[in-house]
């Protein structure tokens, strides 16, 4: 029998959710319109023309999600507040009804047990600000602090972890560089002003929150591959190189006093996406971006293999592993757990923050429901077990890991892949909105009840 896996105590064990992926009433309460409102009211954006309209409709049913939780028995529960929903105009005017549901939503996870972690931008941008330039504009970034501000001070006493962005690079980049998320831009020019702004955005709103509750643990979630060459060719590991700097070091770099990497600077110059140099750099920026934190969020999920003469554009053909479930989620990503332990041990070492927390990682898999109403998602259990694994050895490695958030507690609505890829430790049925339990949620809650497996 495999030898006992035990968390270090206070390990926290958590479930993830974003407010534009489950919340749905878009037009409710007076919420304002987000940018992901407009994009996936555009035909052509989304698979099968999926919205975000409905969702899970976590807006009403929050309490009856609360439940679910407490069924898990999740000890922290990560989620997102819709800027819009608070700021219709994205600035000025508070809607009280939208920082209502926020506080009704947090009192009943503290009445549970439940530690709430509030991400304050997982992407659903006031439409109105976009009209202005979005994050293409230093405007958004003051924005950006002033509805931190509204947020922290509502909820701050009661809130006590608190992360700016999720996943900046993914905003920046599939948003406005590769148009394939809200707003749609396909300008890398435009793309490295917005990573500069959400960067400022972020380092501008530490010291609001921390002024608005005392003893928080501020800190901003990162995605991050494990990125290798597939081979030793000096072509794969430029690729490589690039890849890695683009996604994961433009941001990390400068978060932690470095600046923007110099290689990525001149892989982006030569490409066009700093035809002014950095103009959109004022003095002093940097060392707002560098405001100190408590931890860094990491999101994980795959490896990314970087081969350069790709057949058909495919750098997973042929290479290690078969192309079963097992390995290959429904994304088409990896399964690749080693990956999460290096991911850690690279970050703590190389950055050295004082703590992390997996605030993301899962796996894509539809299995339905079978005849007797379970949802045997074996292949999520066998991922998840492996990447618990995997973070356990990077903690007796010495990194100090604070927690993990899996990705989902729902199956929701997917971004560009509308409800087609369900990530949910939970089953959502969208026709009736009921929710089942699947296997890997009964077993994570063993997972949590003994801390380790
Ligand atoms: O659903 C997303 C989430 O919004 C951000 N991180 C990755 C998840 C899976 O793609």
């Amino acid at each position: 029998m495999a030898n006992k896996i035990l968390f270090p105590e206070n390990f926290l064990w958590g479930a993830a959710t974003a407010s534009y992926q489950i919340e749905g009433s878009w037009n409710k309460h007076g919420k304002g319109e987000s940018i992901w409102d407009r994009f996936v009211h555009t035909p052509g954006n989304i698979l099968n023309n999926d919205t975000g309209d409905v969702a899970n409709d976590h807006y009403r049913l929050w309490k009856k999600d609360i439940g679910l939780m407490k069924r898990i028995g999740l000890q922290a529960y990560r989620f997102s507040v819709s800027w819009p929903r608070i700021l219709p105009a994205g600035r000025g005017k508070v809607n009280q009804k939208g920082l209502d549901f926020y506080s009704r939503l947090v009192n009943g996870l503290l009445e549970a047990g439940i530690t709430p972690f509030i991400t304050l931008y997982h992407w659903d941008l006031p439409q109105a600000l976009e009209d202005e330039g979005g994050w293409t504009v230093r405007s958004t970034a003051e924005a950006f602090a002033d509805y931190a501000n509204v947020v922290s001070r509502a909820l701050g006493d009661r809130v006590r972890s608190w992360i700016t962005h999720n996943e900046p690079a993914v905003a920046a980049w599939l948003g406005y560089e590769m148009g394939v998320h809200a707003p749609g831009h396909r300008d890398l020019s435009k793309a490295t002003r917005v990573a500069h702004h959400l960067l400022l955005s972020h380092g501008q709103a530490v010291p609001v929150i921390r002024r608005n509750s005392p003893n928080a643990e501020v800190g901003i979630t990162l995605n991050i591959g494990w990125n290798v060459p597939a081979s030793n060719s000096a072509a794969d590991m430029k690729l490589t190189r690039e890849n890695d700097g683009k996604w994961f070091r433009w941001f990390a770099d400068p978060l932690y006093g470095r600046g923007y990497p110099s290689d990525i600077t001149k892989y982006f110059t030569e490409l066009g996406g700093l035809p002014n140099g950095f103009d959109f750099v004022q003095a002093g920026d940097m060392d707002v971006v560098a405001a100190p934190t408590d931890f860094i969020g990491l999101n994980y999920y795959s490896r990314n293999l970087h081969r350069s003469n790709a057949p058909d554009n495919d750098p997973q053909i042929d290479f290690q592993h078969p192309k079963t479930p097992e390995y290959w989620t429904e994304m088409g990503w990896e399964n690749y757990p080693e990956g999460l332990t290096g991911v850690l041990a690279r970050v703590y070492f190389h950055y050295g923050p004082r703590k992390l927390y997996i605030t993301e990682n899962g796996a894509s898999y539809s299995t339905p429901p079978d005849e007797n109403g379970n949802v045997p998602d074996e292949l999520r259990i066998n991922y998840l077990r492996t990447h618990f694994a995997a973070m356990h050895r990077a903690i007796q490695a010495g990194v100090p890991l604070a927690g993990y958030f899996v990705w989902s507690l729902l199956d929701n609505f997917e971004w560009s892949f509308g409800y087609s890829q369900r990530f949910g430790i939970v089953w959502v049925d969208y026709e009736t909105q009921k929710r089942i339990l699947k296997d890997s949620a009964k077993w994570y809650k063993g997972v949590i009840k003994k801390n380790g497996f």
